[in-house]
């Protein structure tokens, strides 16, 4: 595997000094963030990533995210914009791009109630407590989930709710079709893995369709194109959300396969009412395990990437919530020895 720690460029307080300094670390998981979605980026900034990745002792082969813009997830006069992701595709491998991570989540990219809930340890964490959830409408009250996209007025996700409402989620699974039948031949030709993040979570909130949540659903998505260019960034806390997935089974089943591009690793304890919080890493702190995911991935010579996805805010840290350095590098190397015991168990 290669391990890999997501970075959001010069303004990110974490530095890539620091990232270099976590044993093991390999990749920087980063993307150009001065850019609207369904634009492309400038091969400048590209060339400028790669070399103050490498300037620091990184590799720059990892890219989060090139986000879709919403006319292509909705069908709404999408050609070129799916030109213009295919560009990006392009744009990225000439700078020695292997991975590219998206989503294909309508309006909101995920959804927490709280970033800073309070464990008591004292860390801090996101959340999402349905309590916190209940009464809510988007359509009706002005509200602001923490994580959501400041860009949009009210009215303009009033506007996309209703329309993501009425294609409902067969027009979705169209539109994603149409898109992958068009980008994943560009990804092939450039030696690039596509890699779909999951729902976060994975249900829909809102009424709003959501069809990267099941074992079914991604099933279904892969067999849209069936080549390794259309692959999964498996997110295990993401997927983790709902209770009746069954992540270990999906990760033994989709490395077999080489459908794996890209893993998210991370906990999250749900909670009785279906209701989660961000934890640790750690098999025994949350409803994840992390010691069975990793022994499938071994098991099939898993060779793709993995970040520890969201930490908590501990000793003090403060920043960006989620992407702090000191609990992702503990993340990071609980992660390492998961995978030199599970190595070496295998070869005993
Ligand atoms: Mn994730």
């Amino acid at each position: 595997m290669k391990l890999s720690f997501r970075w959001y460029g010069e303004d990110d307080p974490v530095t890539l000094e620091y990232i270099r300094q976590i044993p093991g670390m390999r990749s920087v998981v980063s993307a150009i963030y001065d850019v609207k979605p369904g634009e492309v980026w400038s091969e400048e900034s590209l060339a400028k990533m790669k070399k103050t990745v490498e300037d620091a002792g990184l590799v720059f082969d990892i890219v989060e995210s090139v986000p879709v813009h919403e006319d292509i997830k909705l069908g709404r006069n999408a050609d070129e914009l799916i030109e213009n992701y295919c560009e990006n595709i392009r744009r990225c491998a000439k700078y020695g791009v292997k991975c590219i991570t998206y989503n294909f989540m309508p309006v909101f990219d995920w959804t927490r109630t709280q970033l800073d809930k309070k464990a008591p340890d004292g860390s801090t964490s996101l959340v999402m407590y349905w309590e916190q959830m209940k009464g809510l409408d988007p359509l009706k009250d002005d509200i602001h989930l923490p994580g959501w996209d400041s860009s949009y007025t009210q009215e303009e996700v009033r506007e996309l709710i209703t329309a993501y409402g009425k294609i409902g989620e067969e027009g979705l699974w169209k539109n994603l079709e149409a898109f992958l039948k068009k980008i994943i031949p560009t990804a092939q030709e450039c030696g690039v893995r596509m890699a779909i993040h999951p729902d976060d979570p994975p249900y829909p909130i809102f009424g709003i369709p959501r069809i990267i949540t099941t074992e079914e659903n991604i099933d279904r998505m892969l067999a849209i194109v069936d080549s390794p260019a259309n692959s999964l960034c498996l997110c295990t806390g993401s997927l983790g959300c709902a209770l009746t997935n069954d992540i270990v089974r999906m990760t033994e089943k989709y490395a077999a396969r080489d459908r794996i591009a890209f893993m998210h690793m991370r906990n999250v304890l749900v909670l009785e009412d279906g209701s989660f919080e961000e934890c640790g890493h750690l098999s025994s702190g949350g409803s994840i395990d992390m010691y069975e995911i990793t022994k499938a991935l071994v098991k099939h010579g898993f060779d793709g990437y993995v970040r520890p996805d969201h930490g908590r805010m501990i000793w003090g840290e403060t920043g960006k919530p989620g992407y702090g350095l000191y609990d992702r590098a503990l993340g990071a190397a609980y992660i390492n020895g998961l995978f030199e015991a599970c190595e070496k168990a295998l070869k005993d």
